[in-house]
């Protein structure tokens, strides 16, 4: 196995140094983000995007553009948003829809939206392979086939995925319950209207400078980027004003690289659903992490004129050489919650929310994925090569493990899947759910379950790779595709587009 390389080992001793520097003008923590004086900006709720139904195809229409943000209050930050300059509307359509997507590129590069945790064709999927060229426009149209959940989108530009998120382009995309599903009577208990008992949390750490630039160099820091402050659906020091017993917070980390450890001090909440959708009943928790692109739905109780912290804890990353270096120290509060004196009455949680489950006896497939470095299986992603070839139809077993001492964490395209083992045990309750994100701790391998139905192309891959988005960027990702039984992937026309 190869140890710690060279690079990483400087890269951590650096920020080492740096840490070590700032524990001595503050002796109360090694956190590295700074928390705003006050948490009094009322959240910003993402609009809902509109859409239109066009022979039977719900059509949404969004550009990328540039903007300002006041990430600090009369600090005025570059970034890029969908219609507007930060994040992106809400979409939402409902499983069995047709929907479509018309996305425009506003900027001055090449950018592409990927639909994270979508199950699509591939070629509508945004990834590395769709492109987008300044002043284009993309339409990627699909069938809504998959349990209701909330996924995300963001661009997958191979090589500059990190700084085209980081610059604000991350939106959320709720799949609803078909109507008269037993997920939509279930959805009917839960809090369930957008921003004001179900509100979109979307989770993002930016490094600023001084003058409220956003800093892209981070020194060298193993895992990528670490902010210096932490927003919420773009702003710090935000509060939620609520007006109900219970209220359903829907969390994003759409951070490029820092792991959070989120609960509330002193209580505990329910955890609803995970990012491929519904758990099969809630389960009580204390705190929850959420390494990069990963989602929960967690559903907290109020009182009356009470306050509470939405919180990070120091994340547990695993065995960490060193680990305020990557973040494993950092605490701070995130979002504060204010209950208002008088909240309207909320349902319980029903105990029991879904069932799904595939079969690992049906598995005829095995594949073991060793990320190290900025490799996967000793390779670095080319774009020209179809590293997988998967059978339709056929379910699989897909063992992943960290080589490396620092953190990683591994999103499949296309599926949702179920995270069998962790370190060979049972997963925790929180992992049992459906996933296409999965935190991987060092040294360890996680065994993921899932079942390839439909989209046989042999032509056009989908991606797996790490999503702390600096490691992705760098080459820890590879592609699949999806064929016939009997056909051979096929990779002329992603060598051809590779070289053009
Ligand atoms: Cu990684």
């Amino acid at each position: 196995m190869n140890g710690i390389s060279r690079r990483s080992f400087l890269a951590v001793t650096g920020a080492g140094a740096a840490a070590v520097t700032l524990a001595g003008c503050n002796v109360v923590s090694t956190s590295s983000v700074s928390e705003p004086d006050a948490y009094d900006t009322a959240l910003p709720i993402p609009p809902l995007a509109e859409s239109e139904v066009i022979d039977g195809v719900r059509t949404f229409r969004i550009t990328a553009q540039p903007g300002t943000t006041e990430f600090r209050p009369d600090v005025d930050t570059p970034t890029w948003g969908w219609d507007g300059a930060y994040g992106g509307p809400t979409m939402r359509a409902a499983v069995g829809e047709r929907v479509a997507v018309e996305v425009t590129n506003g900027l001055d590069e090449a950018t592409s939206a990927h639909w994270h945790g979508m199950h699509l064709p591939p070629d509508m999927d945004g990834g590395p392979h769709q492109m987008i060229v300044p002043g284009d426009t993309w339409r990627a149209e699909w069938l809504i086939n998959q349990a209701p959940c909330t996924l995300w989108y963001h661009p997958h530009p191979h090589g500059a995925t990190e700084r085209h998120v980081y610059r604000g382009l991350a939106g959320l995309f709720y799949l609803d319950p078909a109507p008269g599903s037993d997920e939509a009577a279930v959805y009917g208990q839960l809090p369930h209207t957008y921003g004001v008992d179900d509100i979109p949390v979307v989770i993002s750490d930016k490094r600023l400078s001084d003058g409220g630039e956003l800093v892209f160099d981070d020194g060298g820091n193993e895992v990528g980027l670490l902010g210096n402050v932490v927003t919420v659906n773009g702003v710090t020091g935000a509060v939620l004003r609520v007006s109900t017993e219970r209220v359903r917070l829907r969390l994003l980390n759409a951070s490029t690289a820092r792991t959070y450890s989120l609960g509330l001090p002193g209580r505990t909440f329910q955890l609803v659903a995970t990012d491929g959708g519904l758990l099969r009943g809630p389960v009580e928790l204390e705190k929850i992490r959420l390494s990069p692109g990963e989602r929960a739905e967690v559903v907290v109780a109020m009182e009356p004129g009470e306050q509470v912290m939405l919180h990070s804890f120091e994340p547990d990353l695993g065995n960490m050489i060193v680990p305020f270096a990557v973040g494993a120290n950092d605490e701070f509060d995130v979002l504060r919650i204010e209950a208002e004196g008088e909240l309207s009455s909320s349902e319980e949680v029903p105990g029991e929310l879904t069932a799904f489950g595939q079969d690992p006896e049906q598995a005829t497939v095995r594949r073991e994925f060793r990320l190290s470095g900025r490799q996967i299986n000793d390779a670095r992603m080319d774009m020209a090569r179809i590293d997988e070839t998967v059978e339709v139809g056929t379910t699989e077993i897909w063992t992943v493990i960290n080589d490396d001492p620092s953190p990683h964490n591994f999103h499949v395209h296309d599926v949702q899947f179920e995270v069998i083992s962790v370190g060979g045990s049972e997963p925790s309750p929180e992992l049992r759910g459906r996933k296409d994100t999965v935190y991987l701790e060092p040294g360890r391998a996680v065994e993921l379950l899932m079942t390839f139905e439909d989209y046989a192309d042999p032509q056009w891959p989908y991606m797996y790779h790490c999503h702390l988005l600096r490691h992705e960027d760098e080459g820890l990702m590879g592609q699949f595709v999806v064929v016939n039984p009997g056909e051979r992937a096929d990779p002329s026309m992603i060598a051809g587009h590779a070289h053009h």
